[in-house]
């Protein structure tokens, strides 16, 4: 009886993740659409872009990501000046205060996925673990989209990004 109960409760814990596999809800923070771009043969830099939302009382700080596919996640922040788009790494991680919604999109905060073995293909599901600190690690998955997907096209090289 407790095992059976014991796994009952397991799969309950795991449907809701499966039944919606693009918006992941754990504990204090929801996490929206994760996704990807596709990347050309020998390009070293993918991108990674989510929306998070602190849907508890305390801050919360995304302080890492990690994929099998690429050998480095950095956390970025793209801001343009001088007509000139630039980025840096949030060294201090970044922070969703209680109660709002911050997202990683392009031009703005994202994640950097580098050192990427082979590159991203479309309609690939790349899995992806978020680190906080103030909530639970977190597993979803990066769906790699179109390259003119929801954006226009000057969006779409983030060609700061090759230079690295
Ligand atoms: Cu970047």
């Amino acid at each position: 009886m407790k095992v059976k109960s014991l796994v009952v409760a397991l799969l309950l814990s795991i449907i809701p993740a499966l039944a919606s596999a693009h918006d992941y809800t754990q504990d204090n923070l929801k996490i929206d659409h994760p996704w990807s771009r596709p990347t050309p043969p020998g390009t070293p830099t993918g991108v990674g872009y989510l929306t998070i939302t602190n849907i508890g009382e305390a801050p919360i700080t995304l302080i890492g990501a990690q994929t099998p596919r690429a050998g480095h996640v950095s956390i970025h922040e793209s801001s343009m000046s001088d007509g000139v788009m630039s980025m840096k790494p949030l060294k201090q991680g970044l922070v969703i205060p209680a109660g709002e919604t911050v997202e990683l999109k392009p031009h703005s905060y994202h994640l950097m996925l580098e050192k990427l073995p082979e590159p991203l293909h479309e309609g690939e599901r790349i899995p992806l673990t978020l680190k906080f600190r103030g909530a639970e690690t977190v597993q979803v998955e990066l769906t790699v989209e179109p390259l003119d997907y929801g954006v226009m096209k000057k969006e779409m090289d983030h060609s700061g990004h090759q230079m690295e």
